[in-house]
């Protein structure tokens, strides 16, 4: 189960190395190479998802993907439209940062039947976005207003509310692209506080800054927008080793 797997992995590496791979911007013949080199340079997770679907291909990447890479394909969706069986797990978002009702609850319902029949494992997860120094498709697609990035107080009371609320799994997002990625401050505060894993995502651009996130209390780190048109087996390794703190390998 992914649940399992992600706690396992962030106790014994640090945190769990995630690549977002968006469905619109790979063919199936390269999701099928990507695949190896995430296997082979040690990504923990993919995440499978837009803000805004423009293609119907998430079943043929998800399939093509999984061709070679051996660990959890998970769904990390913009809307119920992107549901598939194809995966092993989706994170059943809320955007408990805004109050538009629509992410709170009205795809969640619309999607629920196609989840039950899909078997995918479920996991509750309280999404939020935080300011990053510019408008990211996230933000626009959501019509929600992000949380302050120098107010890790709002923050904790929120994820506080989505723990008492029953969610699983805290996804602190400063959006695709974003200027400037989650502070240290909130993650740590948000992880403390909540008592819930977190994954933390958007405007990582280089391995120092995703070790930053991981040592803060992430139990995953997102990578996506950098790496995408150049999935180079040298800069996964290169987060993989930075996100994986714990697990470096031995001086003799
Ligand atoms: C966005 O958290 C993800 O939802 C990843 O962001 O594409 O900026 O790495 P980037």
């Amino acid at each position: 189960m992914f649940y399992e797997y992600l706690l396992k992995t962030a106790k014994a590496k640090g945190s769990a190395f995630v690549v977002l791979v968006d469905p619109d911007k790979v063919k199936p013949a390269q999701a099928v190479k990507l695949g190896a080199v995430f296997q082979k340079e040690g990504a923990d997770a993919v995440f499978l998802g837009t803000s805004l679907l423009m293609s119907d291909q998430i079943n043929l990447i998800a399939k093509a993907l999984k061709r070679n890479f051996k660990r959890p394909i998970v769904i990390f969706p913009g809307s119920a439209y992107q549901v598939t069986k194809e995966a092993d797990a989706l994170l059943y978002l809320s955007l408990i940062s805004g109050r538009n009702a629509n992410l709170l609850i009205e795809e969640q319902v619309k999607a629920a039947p196609m989840v039950k029949r899909s078997g995918l494992e479920v996991i509750p997860t309280g999404y939020m976005l935080v300011e990053s120094g510019r408008l990211t498709s996230a933000n626009y697609m959501s019509h929600s207003i992000p949380i302050p990035h120098d107010k890790p107080d709002i923050a904790m009371a929120h994820a506080l509310a989505a723990r008492y609320l029953g969610m699983k799994l805290i996804y602190m997002d400063a959006g695709s692209g974003a200027l400037s990625p989650v502070s240290e401050k909130m993650i740590g505060g948000v992880a403390k506080y909540a008592g819930l894993p977190v994954v933390v995502g958007g405007g990582i651009k280089d391995p120092e800054t995703a070790g930053m996130k991981a040592r803060a209390g992430a139990a995953a780190v997102v990578i996506g927008n950098v790496l995408e048109g150049k999935f180079k087996n040298d800069i996964i390794i290169s987060f993989a080793r930075a996100i994986h703190y714990k697990d470096q390998p031995r001086k003799h």
